[in-house]
């Protein structure tokens, strides 16, 4: 472990660290940020109100339409000459949601990160190819700034320019790796296309998120690479990657960096507390930021938490896979589904490539969804011919019947021919808005 003492840490010993550094973001915001100053007022809130940990749920929520509503600096705790680097979230319309890092931020995020790639299995020796991009990302440089922090031969290939990635990975043998889950599938089918073997490369391990995946394609990843694949949660508003890492002991739920957030879970309808285990909205409150602190981010993520501690000897409260995003919701004919489940469901089909799109359209006057697919290329040519016809319709009508089955809707399959889908650099965008010709969620 990188912070044993942090790591492996009794309850009261984190709840008291966590209660000491709440009261002092607490007093620290009131004193520094005006938005919430003027909050505490309009509610008649003191610092001094704060007294136990749940006391947070007296404070008022910060949704990401507050930031918007600060751009660009607006939330700023520290003048600009204490801020060391700005970043921006990967906004799918409009202007990016803007981050700020003091130089203890980023010393605060880069032992985060190097404590969360040691728990994945990484060690000092490794070459880490890092194929998330570099930019107003943070997945590029918060991953860069923790491996390089830990000591590891870090190569910033970013994202994109696959055939170069492929050359490298080849060529340096690294040992681990990271990027977006949908990118580093698409890195292995085009090894796969070269001719080349995805599992004949060393790799043992690889920290992947920043989008929704399912454990159908950790099997995926797994199986094609030859590794064990983490999944790594974040936001730029909070932090950026590494609020939570999986270890590669249990891979059963990602430890949460208890020290720096305090995770709660509501209903995001009620916005009441639900209990350890039960699926809600993740609230985060920084700890100990002082460009941007903020105070119970609501960060429409949806997933539950569990306070019992893991098999790999760390205490940290641990967060479930994040099954959807609350704004990635689909609803059809009244029933909800992410567009995860949808992915879960794919990746069963044999014939059926696991890269899909899922089309919010209209049609006269209703909408509908489309979920969009492609054949898998062996498969195609199997089908090409007089069969053609009959086989499409009868993979249609499969993918019908176990949609229906697990997800509980009826979705109309649009079949595409291979390789039509586009291929992901980054986060992959799943859920394209033809209505208004809108990317919805990446
Ligand atoms: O995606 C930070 C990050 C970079 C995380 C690299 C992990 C690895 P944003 O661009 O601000 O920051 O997007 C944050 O991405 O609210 C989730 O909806 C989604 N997300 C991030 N990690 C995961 C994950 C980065 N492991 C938004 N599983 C978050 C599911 C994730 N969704």
């Amino acid at each position: 472990m990188y912070n044993p003492e942090i790591e492996t840490a009794t309850r009261a010993e984190m709840e008291s660290m966590q209660l000491t550094r709440l009261k002092r973001t607490v007093s620290y915001v009131f004193e520094n940020v005006s938005y919430y100053r003027e909050k505490f007022s309009e509610m008649g809130l003191d610092p001094t109100d704060i007294q136990t940990l749940n006391d947070v749920t007296k404070l008022p929520f910060t949704k990401k339409q507050t930031l918007r509503d600060q751009y660009p600096f607006g939330l700023f705790a520290v003048p600009m000459e204490e801020i060391s680097r700005i970043h921006g979230s990967s906004g799918t319309s409009g202007k990016p949601t803007v981050v700020g890092y003091t130089k203890n931020d980023l010393e605060n995020w880069a032992t985060i990160v190097a404590r969360g790639i040691v728990a994945a299995g990484g060690r000092k020796s490794d070459i880490f190819h890092n194929a998330y991009g570099y930019g107003l990302f943070t997945g590029g440089l918060g991953l860069h700034c923790g491996a390089e922090k830990l000591g590891v031969a870090t190569v910033p290939i970013s994202g994109g320019n696959t055939d170069r990635q492929i050359t490298i990975i080849n060529d340096f043998k690294p040992r681990g790796i990271c990027g977006t889950p949908s990118y580093i599938l698409n890195i292995a089918e085009k090894m796969e296309e070269m001719g080349l073997d995805p599992a004949d490369n060393g790799l043992e391990y690889g920290i992947f998120g920043a989008e929704p995946w399912s454990e159908e394609m950790r099997a995926t990843l797994e199986k094609k690479l030859k590794l064990k694949a983490m999944d790594i949660y974040g936001l730029s508003e909070i932090m950026g990657p590494g609020v939570a890492i999986e270890c590669h002991e249990a891979q059963n739920g990602l430890h949460i960096a208890e020290d720096h957030f305090l995770v709660e879970v509501i209903n995001p309808d009620t916005l009441e507390r639900v209990d350890d285990g039960e699926d809600g909205e993740l609230v985060f409150t920084s700890l100990t930021k002082e460009a941007l602190p903020i105070i119970r981010y609501r960060t429409g993520d949806i997933a539950s938490i569990t306070r019992e501690p893991c098999t790999c000897g760390r205490t940290t409260t641990r967060m479930s896979r994040v099954k959807g995003r609350t704004d990635d919701m689909i609803i059809v004919r009244g029933v909800n589904v992410f567009p995860s489940e949808i992915e879960r469901v794919l990746f069963q089909m044999e014939g059926i490539v696991p890269h899909y799109q899922i089309h919010l359209v209209n049609k006269g006057q209703m909408d509908s969804v489309e979920l969009h697919i492609e054949i898998e290329s062996g498969f195609y040519r199997e089908i090409e011919g007089d069969l053609a016809h009959q086989n499409v319709g009868k993979l249609k009508k499969r993918l019908q019947q176990q949609m229906k089955s697990t997800c509980l809707v009826t979705i109309e399959i649009v079949v595409n021919i291979p390789k039509s889908i586009p291929r992901s650099e980054g986060k992959a965008i799943r859920v394209v808005d033809k209505r208004k010709g809108e990317i919805l969620s990446m």
